[in-house]
């Protein structure tokens, strides 16, 4: 399982690009986390800085577009997001960053789940990664770390909530 999720998140890396990935186990089965972050329409289900999205095109399908308003207190007021991926069977979700006021050009990102179980009780393991081109006026280093921390606030986001829910 380790060697595909390697596989899922290879990324072709052109010049002057970042990539990372993110790990993160929730305390909640695989189909509790992947009902949220299915919901290409619904990001503010669990990303703290999406104040509001609407939808630009489509809803579910690879190729929907969506606009979110990103909340105050970044360098960025909106961003524009096409799904390019969403398998429900092998519980993956890839979107890209089309246009919009923010520093982060080319970004691209998949989320996979991976089911485990510590001491029988169902978990869920979520992998993130991304590309992105570093924008004029920022290193590599500055880059990877801006979109890490988000990532990281997204993810701890997504387990408090799923940790939360009724389930089972
Ligand atoms: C995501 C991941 C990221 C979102 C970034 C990295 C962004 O939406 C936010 C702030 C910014 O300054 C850039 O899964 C941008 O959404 C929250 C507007 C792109």
């Amino acid at each position: 399982d380790v060697e595909r999720a390697r596989l899922l998140h290879q990324h072709g890396l052109g010049e002057s690009q970042c990539t990372s990935a993110l790990v993160k186990h929730i305390n909640a089965s695989l189909d509790i986390v992947w009902s949220l972050v299915r919901r290409f329409d619904e990001p503010q289900r669990y990303k703290p800085f999406v104040k509001r999205c609407v939808m630009r095109e489509g809803g579910l399908e690879v190729g929907s577009i969506r606009e979110i308003e990103v909340a105050s207190g970044l360098p960025a007021t909106s961003s524009v997001e096409q799904l390019e991926r969403l398998d429900d069977n092998e519980h993956i979700i890839g979107f890209c960053k089309l246009n919009g006021d923010h520093r982060l050009p080319n970004y691209s990102s998949i989320l996979t789940l991976h089911e485990d179980e510590i001491d029988e009780r169902p978990g869920t393991t979520v992998v993130e990664s991304f590309v992105v081109d570093v924008p004029d006026g920022n290193t590599e280093e500055e880059t990877c770390c801006f979109v890490e921390q988000l990532i990281k606030c997204n993810l701890r986001s997504l387990a408090n909530i799923c940790e939360q829910l009724p389930h089972q």
